[in-house]
């Protein structure tokens, strides 16, 4: 309907230089003028009435104003329509068609205005933006989980799953972990119900079963990583919870020594965390590692006990079926949310599992 001003300029002079070919002279002009006038006028009249109606019987007596059949203000100008000249007919009748369906437009909006209130629904206002829907984020501890396994991937570490559920075998006795070992205790554990006869089985409370059933399944050399959730009935404080996660880290070769193992903690530490991390090993105790050590790291000023780390013990390579005179290996386990806490500054890794979108939202 919109024409722009140049084109309606070219139009009209076109006309004029018709009327003046067919002879139609002032008459025809003044009467193409009333036309244009009272097409607008007719238009900008309905709109407002129909819009103003606030009832189905003022919207109809707008229709029958505007539109009625008989003696609506429509007809009135399709009269003013027949008396166009020759050469005004063809745009009038199209300007004609346009306001006819305009006038249907307003009438159509007015009636679904109006339905909508009687069912007790605001005036729909199709010009008002939409409602933006939030877009989800990955949650810190899966950031982090991913960033490890490409910190590790660029040193050859294979990252591979193990089930959350497992046995004896896996969690304690593969592990070196002898059956009066206060770790087994069922006040320690979460032991799942099973049925009579059937072997115990429990949420596995680390993720040092992966590297029993990588090496069940493979023969070395073997570089493995493996995150994810692990569970012990621990109190929840600010660097604990009942379910957190590990990477559990393993290599076995030829010659694997302790300088090793520190060697890729720190290449670990320093592209995680960025800068210069400096790692400390403490004597340890594991039951599957010998020697065995806590691996402290310093980061802006402060030592962060990270994990736990040491030579796989030579009976737990033997259980396995690997020859122990043939060949070494290292293995460590870091706590996830403790290297992500340490990495964000978060002081209390409980804020990771309140499901705080505001807090969540924070990471990248
Ligand atoms: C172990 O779980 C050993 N499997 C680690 C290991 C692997 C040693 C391979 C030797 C060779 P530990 O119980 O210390 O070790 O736990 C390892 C890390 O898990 C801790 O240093 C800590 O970062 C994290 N962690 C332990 N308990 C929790 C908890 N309740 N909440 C959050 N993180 C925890």
């Amino acid at each position: 309907m919109a024409h722009d001003d140049n084109t309606a300029d070219k139009n009209a002079a076109e006309r004029d230089a018709a009327r003046e070919k067919t002879g139609e002279g002032t008459a025809a002009r003044d009467a193409a003028r009333t036309f244009t006038v009272e097409v607008e006028r007719l238009l900008a009249e309905a709109a407002a009435a129909m819009s103003a109606a606030a009832d189905a019987s003022s919207l109809e007596s707008a229709r029958i104003e505007f539109l009625g059949a008989k003696s609506g203000r429509l007809k009135a100008v399709q009269k003013l329509l027949g008396q166009l000249g020759a050469a005004d007919k063809p745009a009038g009748g199209r300007r004609f068609n346009e306001l006819k369906q305009a006038l249907a437009a307003c009438f159509e909006a007015a009636e679904a205005r109006l339905a909508g209130a009687a069912r007790g629904l605001p005036p729909i206002d199709v010009t008002l933006p939409g409602v933006a829907r939030r877009l989800g984020r990955h949650h810190p501890i899966t950031l982090t989980i991913r960033r490890v396994q490409q910190i590790m991937g660029r040193l050859g570490f294979e990252s591979v799953e193990g089930p959350e559920v497992e046995d004896q075998w896996h969690n304690f006795d593969a592990l070196a972990i002898p059956p009066e070992h206060p770790a087994r205790d069922p006040l320690d554990n979460f032991y799942l119900a099973v049925a009579k006869g059937h072997s115990p089985l429990l949420l596995r409370s680390q993720t040092s079963t992966v590297q029993i059933r990588v090496m069940e399944a493979r023969k070395p050399p073997l570089r493995i990583i493996s995150l994810g959730r692990v569970y012990r009935p621990d109190t929840a404080d600010a660097t604990h919870y009942p379910m957190f996660h590990q990477v559990e880290g393993l290599c076995v070769e030829r010659g694997t020594t302790m300088a090793h193992l520190k060697s890729v903690l720190r290449f670990f530490a320093s592209s995680f965390l960025g800068g210069d991390v400096h790692v400390r090993f403490r004597p340890s105790f594991f039951p599957f590692t010998e020697p065995s050590v806590e691996v402290d790291m310093e980061w802006g000023g402060r030592w962060v006990e990270m994990g736990g780390a040491g030579m796989v013990d030579p009976a737990v390579l033997a259980a396995v079926g690997y020859d122990p005179e043939q060949v070494s290996g290292f293995a460590f386990g870091l706590g996830v949310e403790r290297i992500a806490a340490r990495r964000h500054g978060v002081a209390d890794i409980r804020d990771f599992y309140r499901n705080d979108v505001r807090f969540l939202e924070q990471f990248r």
